[in-house]
């Protein structure tokens, strides 16, 4: 447990340690988890005088032991107290490290009043984060695509780096569940691509750092590698020299890495290599590499972002958000078993708001996994505080097949997000944005979970107040827990999304998307505004989803207002369900969006005291920027709309 000068404990501060510190713990079990939770244990207790100890006959505060036979699977744990003992029983190794961070989130009242056994297991077996990180510095993007935390914790300027960061970010990870990296990027360039082979020796660093706290390691290949590194003439995934390569250069990559996770791949997709080029579809793609990973379990995650980013604006018949359907979902039971289809978790990209993909209700018998984005590309990128968690409760709570169906956490069997993480001194710049990333794994540990409680979870732990803890923990609470909603009121107005600066995605720029070939348009005009995707008279997405949603989404009346302008194009005069019209709606929610991002500004104040001088300093500057900006949305968008619409305000507010 490293602990690392000039990098934020996160999480983990060594305070969260006290309660199990200062008292008598037995751990049993004898492998490398078991030894990582010993070591945790002891370094606790030499803070806060604790003992560790490893005979069974004795009288303990705390038990960690392990039982195969718990039924809680290899993860899970069985947690109670009585007779002064509290005690953890864990089905296999990981359940163990498990256990010991759910009792390090108890804190003392892990050691108070008895408990009565409760399971704990995860809901989805693979807890996933992708780094987009780069080897190499890319003149426009960085070292990290969509990165807002510095530079990557694995490599820097084009070689690997000091990996003691890792360790501590494993430790981070595991503490909320997390059990799987990939740590390059999706869009694997030249110099990344070799990670596969002879830069293999950097992954296996990575893997050893990550090992100790049970996260699985996982590489993103470039689909034409038997090409670009094998010298082969094709990278046909039908061809049987191809599949050899592949098949030779896995059993290499196990014989470096024997707990590898498995590939992730981008393919066909924004310009990236894929199987189309040979008349093959993407089962064939990732079914061959399933191929080669399947003898040594591991597995391919295949991304289902597939659509045409060289559209011309002015064809109307294609919709960029039927893509990923139309693509995989006549696929459906042609993936192998080790082959995971990854779907984002709107059918478009990441925006801050957007249905449900219905690729996730259209595929039962194929592996799924919903990506999420953590880093906040759309949403602010870690300038803005936007704590994400509800959205993604959100997601995962939605039933595609009615009230009576299953949700989106039912049906995936993982869930994996891109990592908000650099080399920050607060691992993810903006200190608001680690409770993003933590709180994405406890959702992926326990969709059910409550946002606002995860917030109290990760404020307990993160910020050890010696005053007044409710204080901070109020504050907290009113500027983040609605902040996804707040960004949301000040850009993206009922379901439109992509009016953002091209390129960089921060900032308001309304047009400028809606000439270029990416597929993402609101169609504003003199009347209205928004996209028609219905099938009476639009593109007819609204047919991927099962009922009841194909007909609630279908109808301008049913479909909730959130989502409006993302089904129809209607008339800025459109009456919501709350009586306003569209256009007073864009203009309320944006003056009301501006006025709050100020709001916390000034609560965000009332907390000086509270948290250290530099995250308070940090966190304040970064909240004058939010207001700033939030500020330049409401001005442009209601501008844009009002010159659009020629509509007054009702409230005569001041439009340029
Ligand atoms: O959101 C978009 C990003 C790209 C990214 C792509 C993807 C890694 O703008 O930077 O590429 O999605 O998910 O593949």
């Amino acid at each position: 447990m490293p602990e690392l000068s000039g990098v934020h404990p996160a999480w983990l501060p060594p305070e969260a340690f006290r309660a199990i510190g200062s008292r008598r713990t037995l751990v049993l079990g004898d492998d490398v988890l078991a030894d990582t939770v010993r070591a945790e244990v002891a370094h606790a207790c030499a803070r806060y005088g604790g003992t560790l100890h490893d005979d069974r006959d004795g009288a303990y505060d705390l038990v960690l032991a392990l039982d195969s036979e718990a039924g809680v699977g290899p993860e899970g744990f069985v947690l109670s107290r009585h007779d002064g003992a509290t005690t953890v029983v864990a089905g296999g190794p990981a359940g163990l490290l498990y256990g010991l961070f759910e009792v390090v989130r108890r804190g003392e009242t892990a050691f108070g009043a008895d408990l009565p056994a409760e399971a704990h297991r995860p809901a989805l077996r693979r807890r996933m984060l992708d780094h987009w990180d780069n080897i190499d510095v890319h003149p426009v993007m960085g070292q990290v695509e969509r990165g807002y935390a510095g530079g990557s914790i694995f490599w820097r300027e084009g070689g690997p780096r000091d990996l003691t960061r890792v360790r501590a970010y494993g430790r981070l990870l595991a503490a909320c569940g997390i059990n799987a990296v990939a740590v390059n990027n999706v869009n694997v360039h030249a110099t990344e691509a070799r990670l596969l082979t002879d830069r293999l020796g950097e992954v296996a660093a990575i893997a050893d750092e990550l090992r100790p706290y049970g996260i699985r390691v996982h590489l993103s290949v470039n689909f034409a590698s038997p090409v670009a590194l094998g010298g082969l003439a094709t990278a046909d995934p039908l061809d049987d020299g191809v599949r050899a390569w592949w098949a030779r250069t896995t059993e290499r990559v196990y014989a470096t890495i024997p707990d590898f996770g498995g590939y992730v791949v981008k393919a066909d997709s924004e310009g990236q290599p894929g199987p189309f080029a040979y008349g093959r579809d993407h089962a064939d793609g990732a079914n061959m590499l399933a191929d080669a990973l399947a003898p040594f379990g591991g597995v391919v995650h295949w991304r289902a972002f597939v659509y045409d980013h060289r559209q011309d604006w002015r064809d109307r018949s294609t919709d960029r958000a039927r893509a990923a359907y139309d693509h995989f979902a006549p696929l459906d039971g042609r993936f192998r078993d080790n082959a995971i289809v990854q779907v984002k978790n709107g059918p478009i990209d990441f925006q801050v708001r957007e249905p449900v993909s219905p690729v996730i209700a259209a595929m039962p018998d194929t592996r799924l996994a919903v990506e999420l984005q953590v880093t906040q590309e759309y949403t602010g990128q870690q300038k803005h505080v936007c704590y994400l968690a509800p959205m993604w409760r959100e997601v995962l709570g939605f039933r595609p097949w009615g009230p009576d169906g299953r949700t989106v956490a039912d049906v995936a069997t993982e869930l994996v997000a891109v990592s908000n993480v650099g080399d920050d001194p607060y691992w993810t710049g903006h200190p608001l944005a680690q409770a993003n990333l933590y709180a994405f794994g406890r959702l992926a540990w326990a969709p059910g979970l409550d946002p606002a409680d995860l917030l109290d979870e990760w404020i307990g732990l993160t910020f050890p107040v010696a005053g007044d803890p409710g204080r901070l923990r109020r504050i907290l609470h009113e500027i983040m827990d609605g902040s996804w909603r707040t960004y949301e009121r000040y850009t993206a107005p009922l379901g439109v999304g992509f009016m953002v600066r091209p390129g960089h995605h921060y900032g308001p720029d309304v047009d400028g998307y809606e000439y270029t070939p990416w597929g993402t348009y609101h169609f504003a005009d003199r009347d209205g505004v928004g996209v028609d995707r219905t099938r009476a008279t639009g593109t007819g997405f609204t047919g991927q989803y099962p009922k009841p949603w194909s007909d609630v989404y279908e109808s301008p009346a049913k479909c909730p207002d959130e989502l409006l302008l993302f089904f129809h194009h209607v008339p800025y005069g459109h009456v919501l369900h709350d009586g306003t019209t569209v256009i007073q709606h864009i203009y309320d929610t944006h003056f009301a969006g501006a006025e709050q991002a100020a709001a916390m500004r000034d609560r965000w104040e009332k907390a000086a005291g509270d948290v250290p001088p530099e995250l308070h300093a940090r966190v304040r500057e970064l909240l004058d920027e939010q207001v700033r900006s939030a500020r330049e949305w409401r001005d442009q968008i209601n501008t844009y709309f009002f010159r659009k619409s020629g509509a007054a305000d009702a409230h005569g507010r001041r439009i340029y």
